[in-house]
């Protein structure tokens, strides 16, 4: 028999709802990806907290199909700029087709990635395609969309943190899976770097679409 606990809910007054909608919308609002990274250690505490929040997401039948591996060592910072650099060098110089660089060309991107040794913590998200009971493989549902959402939850919590972060999505990730010794159902989606943004950073003059855009009402 499934088993049901009451509801914690609290009912808001319209005034408190229109207050906290927009508080949120304004601090998400000022959310920008950052390159360019200063060493500033940031208290372990904080990745941490942003992590639960994270873990808090949806997912299918609550399986919660997500390893955040929190990297702060130097040396495996390393490793991991050295090998993402091998292969974005290969993609920026080959696999990546005129297209693509031409939709990069506001970002100013390139195959050097500093970032993954400036920035104190790497904190890498996986997704796991499957559960492991021992050998015994454990069927998961929507595991893109779930690990999405908590992606999601993380870099909004990061951000109240007052932290700067970026989504790097170095291509193909196996490399990963090798340097931080991941069981064989995990494969990573995406590198945040964390930390403070360094002194006089800047990021590319691009916006957001506005409402008309992005919003249908039927
Ligand atoms: N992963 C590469 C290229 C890249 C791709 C997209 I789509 C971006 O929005 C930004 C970069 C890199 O990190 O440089």
């Amino acid at each position: 028999m499934p088993e049901f606990l009451p509801l914690e809910f609290e009912r808001l007054d319209g005034g408190e709802q229109r207050r906290r909608a927009e508080e949120f919308r304004a601090r998400l609002a000022t959310r920008r990806s950052v390159r360019h990274f200063s060493a500033e250690p940031v208290p372990y505490g904080l990745i941490e907290t942003a992590i639960r929040a994270a873990a808090s997401a949806p997912s299918g039948a609550n399986q919660q199909p997500w390893t955040f591996v929190v990297v702060g060592d130097a040396e495996t910072k390393r490793r991991i700029r050295v090998a993402a650099e091998a292969e974005e060098k290969e993609n920026y110089e080959r696999r990546m087709p005129e297209e693509w660089l031409e939709a990069l060309e506001p970002f100013g991107t390139d195959w050097r990635k500093p970032f993954l040794e400036t920035a104190p913590w790497l904190i890498v998200v996986f997704r796991q395609d499957y559960g492991l009971c021992g050998d015994l493989k454990v069927k998961h549902y929507y595991v893109q969309e779930s690990v999405g959402i908590a992606t999601g939850f993380l870099l909004a919590g990061l951000h109240l943190a007052g932290l700067a972060t970026l989504t790097h999505t170095p291509s193909p990730m196996g490399f990963l899976s090798e340097i931080l010794e991941r069981p064989k159902n995990e494969k990573a989606l995406v590198v945040i770097p964390v930390g403070y943004p360094a002194a006089g950073a800047m990021v590319p003059a691009v916006g957001k679409k506005g409402m008309g855009e992005v919003a249908v009402v039927r």
